[in-house]
């Protein structure tokens, strides 16, 4: 199977591109606009780590292939039509979108660069399949901060509504509270269309916030070669966050009441998931909730000074004014039954999850810049 890994650098795309390497044929793409944007906002990653061109010979060595890498903005539709056409994958898998809420909101400038760069990747990438390979299969990476947190329970991707004595199913009511979670609503939207008019092939994976390093691949473990850990106000994600803070020393920023629920997920399901969705392809657009887990923010926050306590490091945790506005005391159940029902077995929050992430910070300790921790975006 051909896979192409749009966003190859990135947080999730690096470690994506690690494990399939192993089984199939892959075709890396990115143009490296994170560590740009990172070093515009004086951010960076807690180990800043080679990119890929210079990474590639080792993954060559290791998995006996050739493993392909292009720089280039996905935006670019000819630049992105000349490697569709050259590859003519299988499966795309998109993650090449700015990710971060915190970066869109923070000017006029950036909230516009979020939603034009998410939109266009994906409207080239549709477009693409559409007139060259119908058969393509797009998995694309969606959120669950798609859904917002609603009153009712929050189903998978759709909604039947009953109105004047009939029905039809709906795509779920969505309502972001961030741009870029708006654009991933635009996106979703977007890939909709292509799906109804055309008959494309999407994969749709609403995946809450990521957590974790290490992936079951060795080579994600060997120096160097590990995923880029942010735990800065703009990127990094609240549990990766949590731990680097404590590591430090610095008490957990619980934004608000801390009452806050998402739902979580390890990095190591992140891609049982990818797998389980490029082994079990779909007809039109296929829509799962990726999270294993609720939790509010304050959960996390005890459950991570619960398990630093057990290598003797002691957390403060502290309310601060929340920087964003989003609900804090809200009703919270969403689905997740899709990706379980294919055989998702997931690796649930541990005192040992949160003890290997904690160790891994310990060993680069150094490198933590207190400077970039506290939230300096409002909305
Ligand atoms: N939070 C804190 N303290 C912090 C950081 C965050 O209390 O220091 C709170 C936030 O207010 C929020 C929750 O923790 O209520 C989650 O925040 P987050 O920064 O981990 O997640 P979010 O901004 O929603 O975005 C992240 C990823 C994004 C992904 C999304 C999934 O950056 O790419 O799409 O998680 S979801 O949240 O389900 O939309």
């Amino acid at each position: 199977m051909k896979i192409m890994i749009l966003g190859a650098d990135g947080y999730l795309g690096w470690p994506t591109s690690i494990d399939l390497s192993a089984k199939s044929e892959v075709i890396m793409v990115d143009n490296y606009v994170k560590r740009k944007i990172n070093s515009n906002f004086k951010r960076s990653p807690l180990v800043r780590l080679r990119k890929i061109d210079k990474k590639l010979p080792r993954l060559r060595q290791l998995f006996h292939k050739d493993i392909f890498f292009h720089e280039i903005d996905c935006t670019n539709y000819n630049e992105l039509k000349k490697i569709f056409l050259k590859y003519k994958p299988d499966v795309v898998i998109h993650f090449a979108e700015l990710p971060s809420a915190p970066y869109s909101m923070s000017g006029a400038k950036e909230g516009w660069y979020t939603l034009k760069n998410n939109l266009q990747s994906t409207y080239n990438l549709a477009c693409l399949v559409k007139n060259y390979k119908k058969d393509c299969h797009i998995i694309k990476l969606g959120t669950m901060g798609e859904y917002g947190t609603p009153n009712i329970d929050i189903e998978e991707g759709w909604l039947t509504v009953k109105h004047n004595k009939r029905s039809d199913k709906f795509l779920y009511p969505r309502q972001a509270s961030s741009l870029y979670h708006t654009s991933k609503i635009m996106d979703t939207d977007m890939l909709w269309f292509y799906v109804r008019l055309y008959g494309i092939n999407v994969t749709d994976l609403m995946q809450g916030p990521v957590y974790g390093i290490f992936t079951k691949n060795q080579l994600s473990k060997e120096r160097g070669f590990e995923t880029s850990l942010m735990y800065d106000d703009i990127f990094g994600t609240v549990l990766n966050r949590f731990v680097t803070q404590a590591v430090s020393g610095i008490p957990l920023t619980v934004y608000g009441s801390g009452s806050q629920i998402r739902g979580y997920i390890n990095i190591v399901d992140t891609l049982n998931c990818i797998n389980l969705a490029i082994n079990n392809p779909q007809h039109g657009l296929t829509i799962y909730n990726q999270f294993t887990e609720q939790f509010s923010v304050n959960e996390l926050a005890r459950k991570v000074k619960k398990a630093m306590s057990k290598i003797s490091i002691k957390v403060k945790i502290k309310k601060i004014v929340n920087p964003r506005i989003e609900k804090e005391n809200h009703y919270y159940n969403a689905s997740n039954d899709g990706l379980r029902n294919m055989g998702l077995n997931a690796s649930l929050l541990s005192d040992d999850i949160i003890i290997e992430i904690a160790k891994y910070i310990l060993s680069h300790k150094k490198n933590i810049n207190s400077k970039i921790i506290q939230p300096k975006v409002n909305w």
